[in-house]
C-alpha cells in the first residue's frame, strides 16, 4: 500500500526526493490543496476541517500511513487526526525536526525558527524542542509572504531576495543567530537564496528529517513496501501550473501522473 502525503500546496513535495532516495520501493499518493492554499494565516478550526477532509480522501485511497508534509497542519491537527484514525500511523514534521535540532545543537547555538503565522503562534517548535532540551535558546519569527510567492513561482529573483531580507535580516542580526530551521515545507525551495544571502548560517531542513521518522515507523510496524505495482499519484485540488512545473522540476525524467 502507498504512503499518503499532504500539504496545503506544493511545499510538501520537498519531502519526496529524500524519501525516494532513502526508501526507493515506497509508493506515494500526494495531495496538495492548491485550491485553498495558503493555510498558514487561516483559523485553526478551518485548518483542522480541511486536514480531516484530505486525510479522509487518503484513507479512502487505502494508504498505510499519513505523512503531514506541512508544519502548519502538524502544529495544529495531529490529535484530531489520530483520534479519527487510531489504527493508521500519522507522522508530523515538527517532532522529527525537533529531534534533529536537539541532536545537532548545543546551548552555544542561537537557533531561529521561521514558519507561517499559525506555526509560529502555536509555539509547537519551541515546545517540542524544549521538551527534549529546555536549555536551548529558541527564537521564532513568522514569514507569511514566502508561501504565496513560492506558490506563484517567484523564487530565483530580487523580489524573493528582498522579502527574505525584510523578514530575516533584523531577526538574524539582533538575535545573533547561527542556525535557522526551515519550519515550513515550502521554504526548502528558497534555501539557496537564504544560503546565498547569509552564507555562514547553518540551515536545518525538516523536509529531509521527516523521512528518517517515516523509515522508523515503517520498521517498527513491519510495513515496508514489497514489490508491488503502483504508480505514484499526485493530486491537486486546483489546476495549478506551478504545481505541475514543480513536479517536473523535482522529478525531471520520471513519468508523473497529476490528477485534479
Ligand atoms: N507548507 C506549509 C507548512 O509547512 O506550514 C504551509 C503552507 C501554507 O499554507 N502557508
Amino acid at each position: 500500500r502507498p504512503i499518503g502525503f499532504f500539504d496545503s500546496g506544493l511545499g510538501g513535495l520537498t519531502c519526496i526526493p529524500n524519501l525516494m532516495k532513502l526508501l526507493p520501493k515506497e509508493k506515494i499518493i500526494y495531495f496538495g490543496d492548491t485550491a485553498r492554499t495558503p493555510y498558514g494565516s487561516k483559523a485553526v478550526s478551518t485548518i483542522q476541517s480541511f486536514s480531516l477532509q484530505i486525510a479522509d480522501f487518503l484513507v479512502r485511497n487505502n494508504v498505510k500511513m499519513i505523512v503531514i508534509a506541512c508544519n502548519t497542519v502538524s502544529a495544529t491537527c495531529i490529535p484530531q487526526l489520530q483520534r479519527r484514525w487510531p489504527q493508521i500511523p500519522i507522522v508530523g514534521i515538527i517532532q522529527p525536526a525537533a529531534e534533529r535540532i536537539v541532536k545537532s545543537c548545543s546551548i552555544m547555538n542561537k537557533i531561529g525558527i521561521i514558519g507561517t503565522k499559525v506555526t509560529i503562534q502555536s509555539g509547537a517548535y519551541r515546545e517540542q524542542i524544549q521538551s527534549l532540551n529546555d536549555e536551548l535558546d529558541i527564537y521564532q519569527t513568522p514569514c507569511p509572504a514566502f508561501v504565496p510567492l513560492i506558490e506563484e513561482g517567484i523564487i530565483q529573483n530580487d523580489i524573493m531576495d528582498l522579502t527574505i531580507k525584510y523578514y530575516m535580516e533584523d531577526f538574524i542580526l539582533e538575535n545573533r543567530l547561527d542556525t535557522i530551521v526551515l519550519g515550513c515545507t515550502h521554504y526548502p525551495l528558497i534555501r539557496s537564496n537564504i544560503k546565498r544571502l547569509y552564507p555562514s548560517l547553518r540551515i536545518i531542513n525538516p523536509s529531509e528529517e521527516i523521512v528518517y521518522s517515516i523509515r522508523r515507523v515503517l520498521k517498527e510496524r513491519d510495513m515496508f513496501a514489497g514489490d508491488f505495482e503502483f504508480e505514484n499519484v499526485f493530486y491537486a485540488s486546483d489546476l495549478s501550473e506551478n504545481f505541475v512545473n514543480m513536479i517536473d522540476r523535482i522529478f525531471h525524467d520520471e513519468e508523473i501522473k497529476v490528477k485534479f
